[in-house]
């Protein structure tokens, strides 16, 4: 797709980052180069590489090198730590890690060498910027000898789940399936050549990679512009200076982007389209967008294992506002059905299980995360609750599993208690979702101390020593003597979250 718009448009912009702007034909001859460069290392076509840029774009030339070399990138998030890279390396095998030096006032190089102690597999460091006892990134420049075009059936890249359970989950999609989900989106959304998309949310994570996010812009010939932060303080000038077109946002930014938009000196006319997804909107909040922002609402409903529904643009205006979009393609298949596992009627809240084009069957080598995940015949066990409207649109109404969406961040409970039960000072922990009118959802760590008192600080302190990512550590930390347990003496970790969410918001 982008050797295409190399060949049609060359001298066209494609990337925008800061001062820098790359051309269609200077991001391809960066990919070659960047492609030739990685095999010269020794790597082999099929190894993994864990990537981790910020909004900045080197990561455009990297993983388009590596897609070229027929390497498969696996994503981490900017915001992950050392206990998320790590995991993601191990879990994939991965045989080189992939970063810039600095983002965010984030200092990616202790975490690399940490990183090299702790993953065997892992053979090379390469970084952009000062990159210091590691390979930099400018030096993985080659010339020629490399693979044909991939087999598109053949895994393009690892994605990461939100992690209902446990650490992230990869998610393995395919040249084809993903881009059929861009392409097919891009004719939803209108993106055309003409489109100059704003990357507000973090590059690598799946809704503006793909919804249709950069991916569908570079696919159209279009324009992605990079926010290095999403706040309007950032966004806003680079909307009037590059007459962004289309955005997508999590409902915490859109509510800043609202309050902010009506004093701001910024000329934000250019914006056709706002995309709001990644966790519930409110209709009350949805039926502002219009009158602050004056551009058009859609809502998009989506996950990096695949489905993804959107508004339409022509939808009326209760649509657009009350509910969160239709699928992508006549070919998904939503079924919502009761506990069970038995199809309920139109209108009636159940469990979401999708199958279609573009929605995967399985997780990266993860059986047990696969029995539960997967029905036999091959729906994805979504884990939402959703109601079928007329027409096929859902409403979602919230998770039947145990993680929090914070701000459109997935946080696993299980994985915050396997990290605040190490403390030695803490006997047991459950963390449950706490509604937030900011946030949607924060989080709540129950914690019962072993014998002295703890502070609410000194266990925040601990979570970060133990190198997880900052929205990960949880916003209130209630002390508890006990959990009490049900009359049998056994109670499941769900049960058990379930119950003291339900004590704090009476109690609150
Ligand atoms: C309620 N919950 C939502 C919405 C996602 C496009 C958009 C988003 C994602 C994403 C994505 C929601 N209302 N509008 O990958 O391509 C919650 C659901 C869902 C989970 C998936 C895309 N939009 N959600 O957010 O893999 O619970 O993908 O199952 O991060 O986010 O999270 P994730």
């Amino acid at each position: 797709m982008l050797r295409r718009q190399a060949q049609a448009q060359p001298d066209i912009v494609a990337v925008v980052d800061g001062d820098r702007r790359w051309t269609y034909g200077e991001l391809n001859r960066r990919a070659d180069a960047h492609a030739a460069g990685f095999l010269a290392l020794g790597l082999l076509p099929g190894d993994r590489v864990v990537v981790q840029f910020g909004n900045v774009a080197e990561f455009f030339g990297v993983v388009f090198g590596l897609f070229r070399a027929g390497l498969i990138p696996v994503y981490a998030l900017a915001a992950h730590r050392l206990a998320e890279v790590a995991h993601l390396a191990r879990r994939s095998g991965a045989a080189a890690y992939m970063a810039g030096d600095r983002y965010a006032g984030f200092d990616y190089r202790p975490l690399a060498q940490a990183l090299r102690a702790e993953v065997p597999t892992l053979r090379h460091v390469v970084m952009a910027g000062d990159a210091g006892v590691f390979t930099p990134l400018d030096a993985c420049m080659g010339e020629g000898g490399l693979p044909g075009d991939p087999d598109p059936s053949a895994v393009a890249f690892l994605q990461i789940s939100g992690g209902s359970t446990g650490l992230p989950k990869l998610i393995p999609r395919t040249h084809d399936d993903y881009i059929y989900s861009f392409r097919a989106s891009n004719g939803i959304c209108g993106v055309t050549e003409k489109t100059v998309y704003l990357v507000a949310l973090p590059v690598a994570h799946n809704f503006p990679m793909s919804s249709p996010g950069h991916m569908g812009t570079l696919y159209a010939g279009g324009r992605v512009v990079l926010a290095p932060a999403p706040s309007p303080e950032v966004a806003f000038p680079l909307i009037a200076r590059e007459k962004v077109t289309l955005t997508g946002l999590v409902p915490p930014l859109a509510l800043l982007w609202m309050q902010a938009a009506p004093g701001t000196g910024h000329d934000l006319s250019s914006l056709e389209v706002l995309q709001v997804g990644g966790a519930k909107f409110t209709p009350e909040a949805a039926k502002r967008v219009r009158p602050a922002l004056g551009c058009q609402l859609q809502q998009v409903f989506g996950m990096a294992e695949g489905l993804v529904n959107y508004t339409r643009l022509d939808d009326p205006d209760d649509t657009v506002i009350g509910t969160q979009g239709r699928p992508i393609s006549d070919d998904d298949e939503v079924l919502v059905v009761d506990d069970l596992g038995r199809p309920v009627p139109e209108g009636t809240p159940g469990h979401l299980l999708a199958r279609g084009p573009y929605t995967i069957r399985a997780y990266h080598d993860d059986p047990s995360a696969n029995a539960r995940s997967f029905t036999a015949d091959g729906f994805y066990r979504t884990g939402d609750i959703v109601r079928r409207l007329p027409g096929g649109y859902l409403e979602v109404q919230g998770r039947a599993g145990d993680h929090i969406n914070r701000a459109g961040e997935k946080i696993s409970a299980e994985e915050v208690e396997d990290h605040l039960i190490a403390h030695p000072g803490i006997f047991d922990a459950a963390m449950v979702s706490i509604p937030d009118p900011v946030l949607g959802e924060r989080s709540c760590a129950f914690v019962i101390p072993r014998q002295a008192p703890l502070k609410a600080s000194e266990v925040k302190m601990f979570m970060r020593q133990r190198g997880i990512a900052e929205f990960k550590v949880p916003d209130q930390v209630v002390f508890v003597d006990a959990f009490e347990t049900t009359a049998a003496g056994k109670v499941s970790r769900k049960e058990l979250r379930a119950r003291l969410r339900t004590q704090f918001l009476a109690s609150n």
